[in-house]
Parts: structure tokens; sequence; C-alpha cells
């Protein structure tokens, strides 16, 4: 059960304060590898596909790329954080000789969340002087959401109501992003062609899902301060980062190809199979 140290001044995440059964400790490790993999098959597909969409295109697929590198390092880094700060006493993970901190993942959204809403801007065709304000809404508001949110989750152990109040904060920021994301989808998803204003659609949804689980990983230690909250906050950052940067920019790209296809770039015809015309 959660231990308190009646410290104010130990600014720590909840993980540490527990003693976790093999099972328990292990489900974690597995979830956070799991994480790692995930991101470099994505790095793999984007590299390889890369070429399939026209030039104007590809940066999305190159945004993936960078998302795919930096993500993959943290999460190593976070399941070699893990796995070095408990030690095993024959019957349990009992606290080791160093910390466990989920600080390292917000730092790393500060370049994951401008680039994977650029990607958006990307495949929708926006240029000029519409991408710079919405680029600098983009930007602003997601480090405004990141950095106050980390203020918070340094409280989690000594302050709920400090972790309430930054994290309300960050919702606002969050809330901001989700609308511009939204205007900026809902705008131009009619003039798209084909199938691509709906899959931009689906796109829209499943950013709104899969960065709703981050702040429902936030309020774990208030909710649920047991061990196995501990797996689930993991659990629930690792479906996170799989579904809002692998999934995301695979269907990203997928609208890149379709567009593409649909302004005559041979390769994107020949890759969705739409160059046969008996199979069309
Ligand atoms: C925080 C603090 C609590 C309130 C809210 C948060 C939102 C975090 C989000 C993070 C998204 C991260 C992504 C990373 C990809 O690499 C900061 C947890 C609202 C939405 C998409």
């Amino acid at each position: 059960s959660f231990q308190p140290f009646n410290n104010t001044l130990l600014m720590e995440n909840m993980e540490n304060h527990f003693i976790y059964t093999s099972a328990q400790f292990d489900l974690i490790t597995h979830v956070l590898t799991l994480g790692v993999g995930a991101q470099l098959g994505g790095l793999l597909y984007f590299l390889l596909t890369r070429k399939n969409s026209a030039p104007r295109y590809q940066l999305s697929s190159v945004l993936s790329i960078v998302v795919m590198i930096s993500a993959a390092l943290i999460l190593l880094n976070q399941q070699i954080n893990w796995t070095s700060s408990f030690k095993w006493d024959g019957n349990m993970w009992q606290r080791g000789d160093s910390t466990f901190s989920n600080g390292y993942r917000y730092v790393n959204w500060s370049i994951d969340v401008p680039v994977l809403l650029t990607q958006l801007l990307v495949v929708l065709g926006i240029t000029g002087a519409k991408f710079k304000r919405i680029w600098l809404g983009f930007t602003l508001g997601g480090l405004a959401m990141i950095y106050t949110g980390y203020i918070g989750q340094y409280y989690e152990t000594t302050s709920i109501s400090k972790l309430l109040i930054w994290g309300g904060i960050s919702s606002v920021f969050m809330v901001y992003i989700c609308y511009l994301v939204g205007n900026t989808i809902f705008r131009s998803a009619h003039t798209l062609p084909g199938t691509t204003g709906s899959l931009m659609r689906k796109i829209f949804w499943l950013l709104i899902f899969s960065w709703t689980l981050y702040p429902i990983a936030y309020l774990v230690p208030w909710f649920m301060p047991t061990e196995w909250g501990m797996v689930l906050r993991q659990t629930l950052y690792t479906v996170a980062d799989i579904t809002s940067k692998v999934i995301y920019g695979i269907m990203l790209s997928r609208v890149a190809d379709e567009r593409s296809a649909h302004e005559g770039y041979l390769p994107a015809l020949q890759s969705l199979g739409w160059d046969d015309e008996s199979r069309q």
C-alpha cells in the first residue's frame, strides 16, 4: 500500500512508494519494452514508405521519423530507469538506490507534441501565413500544457490539491489545442478528395482519444494510489504512445498517399494499387 514519506521536499513520483510483486513489476517492464518496440517498428514503416507520397507530403513521414526516434529513446530510458530503481529481495521488488521518474516523458513531449501537430498541417496542405499562425498556436499551447503538467506531477505524493490545480490549468491549454485541431481539420475536410476527408475526421477522434489518456495517467495518484494503479498508469502511457504517435502517423501517411494518388503521383497510384484499372 501507499507509504507517504511525510517530507514535502520529496518531489518524486508515486511509483517509488510501493513494493511490487514479480507480476506487477514484470508487467510494467514489459509494457515499457512494448512501447520501445512499437516506436522502432513505426520508424521502419515510415522510413520504407516515405517515398510513396508526393514530395510535398513526404515531410509528414520525416516528422514521424523524428517522433519515432525521440520516443524510442525516451521509452528505452524509462525501461532502464524502471528496472534499475528496484531490487529483488527474493520475494518482492523493493526500492533501490535510484529514483524512478515520469518527468522525462513530459520533457520529451516538448519535441513530440509540436511535431505531431505540424504533421497535420503538412498533410492538409496548409502553407504560408495560415501555417505560421496555426503552428504558433499549436506550439505555444502545447508547451504551456506540458510545462504546467510537468510542475503539477511533482506534487502527486505530497499535495493532491496542487496536482489537481496544475492539471486544471494544463487542461485549459489542451482544450484550446483540441479546438484548434478540430477547427483546422473540419474546415478543410470537405475540400479533400475521395475518402481522405472522412479519414481526417477519424484522425481527429483518434487524437482526442489518445491525448485524453495522458491526463488520466496523470490523475492515477488521485483515483488509484495502489500498486495496480501504477501498472495501470504505465499501461495507459504505452497505449497512448502507440496510438498518438504510431497509429496516428500511419493514418496521416495514408491520407498523404491518397491525396498524392488523386493528384496523379505515380508512386502513390502504384503503392495503393490504383494504377490497375481492372482493380478499381
Ligand atoms: C498533462 C497534465 C495534466 C493535464 C493534461 C495533460 C495533457 C497531456 C497531453 C500530452 C500529450 C502528449 C503526446 C505525446 C506524444 O508524444 C500534461 C498530462 C491535459 C495531452 C501526444
